[in-house]
């Protein structure tokens, strides 16, 4: 890595931006990624660089989401390869979702290698790779998924979605948890589940909180889910943001 001194106070940012950057040389991650970072980080600034509660609350609901699902799918890009491969993973296993590669700009070569990075990380059974099914009303590219992944989802995580994506997932009514930065984004805006978080650290909590109710009775996953205000959550970071 990057010989960067812990006591420098970006720190973290900078890592983090070197994994974009690495992730681009190896072909994981689209140079558009790099764009997506640094609006991120600029978010995440706004924020205080931490997981505000309304988020915790957020990563709480999206595990209980995950884990009341008939089929839950995590999707993934090439953002999300460069940033948490080996954490996705883990969430994956601790919920029982399927992963699903799926790209704004996609590549089957962009695809191949990200479906390589995350199985070099554990994974097994990767979707996204079949291309048999497609989202109504998006372009051709970008509106493929997979018939028994994406297609089949009740419950879909969608970590740095694209507006319109988002939105046509929704609009085939699947439930959507969104990881995004950005509380104003229409991702964030069209989620059942907002996460207002870097994904950095969204990843690990949804799992930590994965973990804490894997034994739970479906009552009580589905009061956690029925009593998690989406506009509340957005409300609190909005507010975050402008009175940090
Ligand atoms: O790999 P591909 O081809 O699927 O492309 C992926 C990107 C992310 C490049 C593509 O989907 C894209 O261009 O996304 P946008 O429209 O730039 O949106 C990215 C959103 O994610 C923005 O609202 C950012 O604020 C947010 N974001 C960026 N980095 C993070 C983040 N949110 C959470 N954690 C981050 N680390």
């Amino acid at each position: 890595g990057p010989d960067i001194p812990e006591s420098h106070p970006r720190h973290e940012s900078l890592l983090t931006r070197h994994r974009i950057e690495d992730g681009v040389d190896r072909g994981l991650t689209s140079r558009q990624g790099l764009i997506a970072q640094g609006r991120g980080e600029a978010f995440d600034y706004l924020l205080g660089e931490e997981t505000i509660p309304s988020a915790d609350a957020a990563e709480r609901a999206a595990a209980a989401h995950l884990l009341s699902a008939d089929h839950p799918v995590i999707s993934v890009n090439g953002n999300v390869a460069a940033l948490a491969p080996g954490e996705t993973v883990a969430l994956a296993e601790a919920t029982g979702a399927d992963i699903e590669i799926n790209l704004f700009n996609r590549t089957d070569e962009r695809i191949e290698r990200i479906a390589e990075h995350f199985r070099n990380y554990g994974a097994e059974g990767i979707k996204g790779l079949a291309a048999d099914a497609r989202i109504p009303g998006l372009a051709h590219e970008r509106a493929k998924v997979d018939a028994d992944g994406i297609a089949a989802a009740d419950v879909v995580l969608v970590p740095l979605e694209d507006g319109d994506r988002a939105a046509a997932l929704a609009e085939m009514g699947k439930t959507e948890v969104v990881v995004d930065l950005n509380p104003l984004s229409r991702s964030a805006r069209t989620a059942a589940v907002p996460v207002v978080d870097n994904l950095l650290r969204a990843v690990p909590n949804m799992t930590a909180h994965a973990e804490d109710l894997a034994g739970a009775d479906p009552d009580t996953l589905g009061s956690i889910v029925e009593s998690f205000d989406a506009d509340a959550a957005l409300s609190a970071a909005e507010d975050r943001i402008r009175n940090l």
